[in-house]
């Protein structure tokens, strides 16, 4: 039998010390956690990030990563980030919004067109604002956000071409209060789980569609229990590379100086590897037996503003922060 937690289990990644040979113990020995498979762009260069922190730290920093939901789900890791349990995490933008709901905004329902307006947005204004709320829950978050990708939708039957295909479809969506009310405002009956949970879920029948960026479907082999993919684009997704902030401030500066910099390095050369793979994925996904339609934005906007939705979460994110994403994006409600 195989679950995605079973068949991708991985022993956590161990980093070499700085100077072969000499086994010193690190000055600070930290932990990051995370949900993906080791394959995923995020593990493989935050690995690459951990390493070149060990090097260039002559050993004095050491970080273990523990990918794979080894630690337990995104709930777990968030309130080990909180409580120093772990140092770091990278929640998506969506996960970490249960904490800080000023992190959603980047997941308003249709919003980015392009990578153009979101890196502008997340790199610009939007982006500031949102740390700025993270450090106040005292997480520190670093400059620049990770790579999710476009979400798009996948279903184990008819394949959705409007928003009318999503009346009462049992989707999973994540742990997250905007998704749920995103997808009741486009007549889905949307249930939240764990992102360690959705692979069974799928499988077992317990929902029949969810919705992720490509990356995500193939690392997680979601394509093995789903047959037809939307390429809505409906949410643009990201995660936040997080520290706990005690933790953050107790490093001297100049090693704050070298972690921050491998790391949004890291980030950076992350977002293309996803931009590569969104060019080859889908080919490489049909193969696999997805079927892919593309879908048009307008009549799942039309049923969002009608659901009364973007008025809802203007509200809900205040005008400041509206006026920020729409500054980027264009007028959206
Ligand atoms: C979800 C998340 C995921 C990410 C990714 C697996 O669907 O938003 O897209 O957490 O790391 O739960």
């Amino acid at each position: 039998r195989r679950t995605i937690l079973k068949s991708l289990a991985a022993a956590p990644a161990v980093v070499a010390l700085g100077r072969p040979g000499i086994a010193r113990a690190a000055e600070f020995d930290l932990k990051y956690g995370n949900n993906l498979p080791v394959t995923h762009p995020l593990n493989v260069r935050a690995q690459e990030a951990v390493e070149r922190i060990a090097r260039e730290t002559n050993g004095r920093v050491q970080i273990q990563i523990f990918p794979n939901n080894q630690l337990g789900g995104d709930t777990d890791m968030l309130s080990q980030v909180r409580s120093g349990g772990i140092t770091f995490f990278t929640p998506s933008a969506l996960v970490i919004a249960t904490l800080v709901p000023a992190a959603a905004i980047n997941a308003v329902g249709f919003a980015f067109a392009d990578y153009d307006q979101v890196w502008g947005a997340m790199d610009g204004k939007v982006g500031a604002h949102v740390r700025a709320q993270i450090a106040k829950v005292n997480l520190y978050a670093f400059e620049k956000m990770w790579d999710n990708g476009f979400r798009q939708m996948t279903t184990s039957g008819k394949p959705i071409q409007t928003a009318a295909d999503m009346a009462g479809l049992k989707i999973r969506v994540p742990v997250s209060p905007l998704s749920i009310s995103m997808f009741k405002g486009l007549g889905a009956a949307p249930a939240s789980l764990q992102f360690s949970e959705v692979y069974s879920a799928l499988q077992t029948k317990v929902v029949d569609a969810q919705e992720n960026p490509l990356p995500i479907i193939q690392v997680a082999k979601l394509y093995e229990v789903q047959k037809a993919c939307a390429l809505s684009n409906h949410i643009w997704d990201g995660f936040w590379f997080i520290a706990n902030g005690r933790a953050w401030k107790g490093l001297p500066e100049d090693l704050q100086k070298i972690v921050a910099g491998a790391i949004n390095d890291a980030g950076m050369k992350q977002r293309d590897d996803i931009r590569k793979l969104n060019a080859t994925l889908q080919a490489d996904l049909e193969a696999k037996g997805l079927a892919f339609n593309r879908t048009s934005p307008d009549s799942f906007r039309a049923k969002l503003r009608e659901a009364g939705f973007y008025a809802e979460w203007k509200g809900r994110f205040g005008d400041e922060a509206w006026g920020l994403l729409e500054g980027a994006v264009g007028k959206l409600a």
